[in-house]
């Protein structure tokens, strides 16, 4: 299909499946965004497993590892949609992509590089992290690739049980002791602006915003959904008590819209650099998972490999 059939086939709002001709940009574009949401599903079970047996009572356990799990299986939904792009020459088989995160060629989301130092952080990133993903992947469900489109469907009904489990979590926390409160406003500091770095850059520096939304997988841009991110979370703030961590928040009449101060967007240079404060631990935990189990996907294959030859013979 010629590009301008293309793109007029995408902005009357219909889907391209994975045999469908189509751009090569198109089709890098999703690569790079589906694999790097993988790759974010995945590292971003590390922060959180940190807690798993640390958890304060067997409810609690079990909910923090039954959210977990849905991470994992968001990863895996999003690197299958992310196979079928693989035309046997870019690079989008499951190895390269996972490799290509290993070796820190591909991104995965800003926010898996701060650490969890308090079980108030588990509430902070049920409520804030899950949170600031369900407003992107929300809009994310409309976008024009229909494997993509589709695991958003899912995958945002499975985020919306962890953005709830997270605010429950700090829910409980307020309502407890003096000390408790007071790790619940500290995990606010440190996650609120980290969460809204989430939606990545201003519109004014998204080199790739054009080009997404022309092809439609980017239905909204950055500013607009970390605006409403705001907007919704402010409030919910201030059911639990807490305190945003921004003096320059104020709530706007003419726009109708918080007014907020300036992100730190040096700091999010550096995690994307590389330099965060967990950056380098978050690859080596899964490299060291990858050598250590590497045996097992070796049976799986030796194990496949002799089941085609029984059925050969
Ligand atoms: N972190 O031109 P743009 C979750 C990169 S899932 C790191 O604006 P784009 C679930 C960007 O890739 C969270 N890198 O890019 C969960 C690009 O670099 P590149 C993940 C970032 O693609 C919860 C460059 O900056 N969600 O949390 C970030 O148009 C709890 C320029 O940026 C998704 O991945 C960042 N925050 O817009 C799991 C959603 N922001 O690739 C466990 C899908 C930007 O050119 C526990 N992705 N960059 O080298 C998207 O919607 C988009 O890719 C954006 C960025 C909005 C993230």
């Amino acid at each position: 299909m010629e590009q301008e059939k293309f793109l007029d086939y995408v902005q009357a709002e219909n889907k391209v499946e994975p045999k469908d001709v189509m751009p090569e940009d198109y089709r890098k574009l999703l690569v790079r965004q589906i694999s790097q949401h993988a790759h974010s599903e995945i590292v971003g079970m590390l922060p959180e497993a940190n807690w798993i047996s640390r958890a304060p009572s067997l409810r609690r356990k079990m909910a923090l590892l039954a959210k977990i799990q849905d991470e994992a299986g968001h990863g895996l939904y999003l690197y299958a949609a992310s196979e079928t792009l693989n035309n046997g020459e870019n690079g989008a088989d499951r190895d390269s992509t996972y490799n290509d995160m290993l070796s820190g060629r591909a991104k995965y989301s800003s926010i898996f590089n701060y650490p969890t130092l308090s079980w108030a952080d588990i509430g902070a990133i049920g409520w804030l992290v899950d949170g600031a993903a369900i407003m992107n992947q929300v809009m994310l469900m409309g976008n024009s690739y229909g494997p993509y489109s589709r695991a958003m469907v899912r995958i945002c009904k499975e985020e919306s049980f962890h953005q709830r489990q997270g605010y429950e979590i700090l829910m409980t926390l307020c309502k407890g002791t003096k000390e408790q409160k007071e790790m619940a406003q500290e995990a606010l500091n440190r996650f609120w602006w980290p969460a809204l770095m989430m939606f990545g850059p201003n519109d004014s520096d998204s080199p790739n915003s054009q080009k997404s939304m022309n092809y439609k997988v980017k239905r909204e841009s950055n500013d607009d959904l970390r605006q409403r991110f705001i907007d919704v979370t402010v409030s919910q703030a201030e059911f639990l008590g807490l305190k945003v961590p921004d003096e320059n928040l104020k709530w706007n009449e003419e726009r109708q819209h918080y007014d907020f101060g300036d992100l730190p967007w040096d700091e999010f240079m550096e995690v994307l650099k590389g330099n965060g404060p967990c950056n380098k631990k978050r690859l080596e935990t899964k490299k060291k998972a990858q050598r250590e189990n590497l045996w097992v996907k070796e049976a799986a294959i030796a194990f496949a490999e002799k089941q085609i030859k029984l059925t050969k013979t």
